[in-house]
């Protein structure tokens, strides 16, 4: 394959016939527009977008459209983006359009990608055959950096392997975020000289373009161990940039905070496939996919192909760490563990912190349940002599 193709659902309008539909994606995004140019010249027909197949699909239909490679600049994110998703979701004559997936040539997936991956955040914490247990602390704003400290100390001693800030706490004045990684850093040392665990701190820099690096080697310096960045928010440029920096040295946890107003309409905007492509490129290690029981959206049959983006072979790129993520306690690690794997992040944050006994005790909870899967134990079975399984599911239940 030399060239893009990009896959689309849409439904037309009633005066628009599919194939037209199809043709007008296809002209807009490349070398036409609504009407006949006479600046057309003979020698930029090559780059004219072509529709490869039509075929009805529920209320609607899918295209496939072939663009030409060379209309893409390599390495520009950004611009491909402007042209598999752009102009064309605004256009009249359809009433809804969604890009379902779309596939790059070799020429324009020349990224580094994820320089940790699954294998490598494993690595440092020296993980294997069992899910990632994380927590998001919470809540997510207005805890001084030494309660946000105290918290991640004590999921640490519960037995977390990842703690993250939330996607809206960056370097507010009632959490600075150079004072927050100075406190939490020292306080999961603390933990670490107690349990022998390593713990990692995943800390939010989403900033705007021009600070971003900037502020992620300023948390290095203070002694993060790893980086978040809302990619949807900020940009996959924003992404590339942190991933791309030879002084920067840590995996980077990818939120996708504001993706519903692009993923959750089945008929319109762009899908969770894309987007995890499109993060695997940019060099996330780490991505929020969704759950199959939690409290967002969900459709588990996607789901599944969604993480395959992000770990089958691609190029050579590394494989990203799949993140199940909303509204996650221990009851509901089974259906996860059963229908995701194991190759896979467990998050919990209310389902951590508001444990009756408090986070260390919801740390163990969550680990307890992921060892009664492994084990081949139904939490409610296992929760008889584990206090804290038990204590989480009378509180929440098994579903
Ligand atoms: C989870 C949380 C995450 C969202 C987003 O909190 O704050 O930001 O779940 O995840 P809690 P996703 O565990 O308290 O629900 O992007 O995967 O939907
Ligand atoms: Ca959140």
């Amino acid at each position: 394959m030399e060239d893009v193709i990009a896959h689309y659902y849409f439904r037309p309008d009633e005066r628009t016939t599919p194939e037209e539909a199809a043709q007008a994606i296809a002209e807009e995004e490349t070398t036409g527009t609504w009407t006949a140019l006479t600046t057309r010249q003979d020698y930029v027909r090559r780059l004219d977008g072509i529709v490869e197949s039509v075929e009805k699909s529920g209320r609607g239909y899918l295209t496939l459209i072939r663009y030409p490679a060379e209309i893409f600049e390599p390495g520009n994110i950004p611009q491909y983006l402007s042209v598999v998703a752009g102009n064309l979701f605004g256009l009249g004559r359809l009433e809804a359009v969604r890009l379902t997936d779309v596939e790059f040539p070799e020429s324009l997936a020349r990224f580094n990608g994820p320089n940790f991956g699954t294998e490598g955040v494993r690595h440092l914490l020296g993980t294997r055959n069992r899910p990632h247990v994380g927590t998001i602390i919470k809540p997510k704003v207005g805890l001084t950096p030494a309660d946000t400290a105290h918290v991640a100390y004590e999921a640490a001693s519960g037995g977390v392997d990842f703690i993250k800030d939330d996607e809206t706490l960056t370097n507010q004045s009632f959490c600075p975020m150079n004072e927050r990684v100075e406190a939490v850093m020292a306080r999961l040392d603390e933990a670490k000289d107690e349990t022998g665990r390593q713990v990692l701190y995943a800390v939010n820099v989403s900033d705007r373009a021009d600070r971003i690096v900037e502020r992620a080697e300023e948390a290095l310096e203070r002694g993060a161990n790893t980086l978040m960045v809302d990619v949807l928010t900020c940009g996959y440029a924003a992404l590339q940039a942190l991933a791309e920096e030879p002084g920067i040295s840590v995996p980077i946890h990818v939120h996708r905070t504001m993706h519903a107003a692009m993923t959750r309409n089945p008929e319109h905007g762009i899908a969770m496939r894309p987007i995890a492509r499109l993060v695997r490129m940019a060099g996330g290690d780490q991505l929020h996919t969704g759950t199959v029981s939690g409290k967002m959206g969900h459709n588990a049959e996607e789901l599944l192909l969604d993480n395959r983006a992000l770990t089958d072979p691609w190029y050579g790129f590394r494989p990203v760490f799949p993140v199940a993520s909303g509204g996650l306690h221990p009851g509901k690690v089974h259906a996860e563990l059963a229908t995701l794997g194991t190759e896979i992040v467990l998050q919990a944050g209310g389902g951590i912190h508001g444990h009756p006994d408090g986070t260390a005790a919801g740390a163990r909870a969550m680990r307890q349940a992921v060892d009664a899967f492994l084990e081949g134990i139904s939490a409610s079975e296992y929760a008889k002599d584990h206090v804290e399984l038990y204590r989480a599911l009378e509180l929440w239940g098994t579903s």
